[in-house]
């Protein structure tokens, strides 16, 4: 009677081992393979200047006082990678340049907010005058640029009119050294 019982048994065990090793051929991908979720892969580190994935700012050329800083001209501007956050900051939020320097402004926009990113003497970009040098309707993840000559003393700065972001805060100052 027990003749019987052997053969299920053993394909029990059968099916069992094979269970066993699929699910074995599972879990290397699942827990060994990068931890990043995938937006992480497929949507930051795929944009431009968003090495690493978190922003520091490090992939702008260097500022006075830097070594290896060479001043931006017309022909050669100087490049200053801008973050406009979903907190409503534009990062970093002091930009330090050279009197006369032509800048290059990489302004990127993280999460679903739409930012702008206006650039000139600080009294224009305070009242939003109209002409004064912007990135205007930045959507998500977007990158794009805006290049402009600080010519004279300043003040300068730069801002976010969008509605409410500039008197949320999300505005910066150029230094001139
Ligand atoms: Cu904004």
């Amino acid at each position: 009677m027990n003749s019987r019982r052997l053969p299920w048994l053993g394909t029990a065990l059968v099916v069992a081992g094979i269970a066993l090793l699929e699910i074995g051929s599972l879990i290397p991908p699942a827990t060994g393979g990068s931890t990043q979720p995938g937006w992480a892969r497929t949507g930051m580190m795929g944009g431009s200047g968003m090495m690493g994935g978190s922003w520091s700012g490090a992939a702008s050329a260097p500022g006075p006082g830097d070594s290896g800083f060479v001043a931006g001209t017309q022909a050669t501007p100087r490049v200053v990678q801008i973050v406009a956050t979903p907190q409503l900051r534009l990062l970093p939020a002091v930009v330090t340049i050279r009197a006369g320097e032509t800048i290059t402004f990489e302004v990127t926009t993280m999460g679903p907010t739409v930012h702008e990113f206006m650039v000139g003497p600080a009294a224009d970009v305070a009242t939003d005058k109209a002409g004064t040098p912007e990135i205007a309707d930045l959507g998500m993840m977007q990158t794009r640029s805006l290049t402009y000559t600080f010519t004279g003393p300043g003040p300068f700065a730069f801002a976010c009119h969008a509605p409410g972001h500039y008197e949320a805060g999300m505005s910066g100052t150029i230094v001139v050294q």
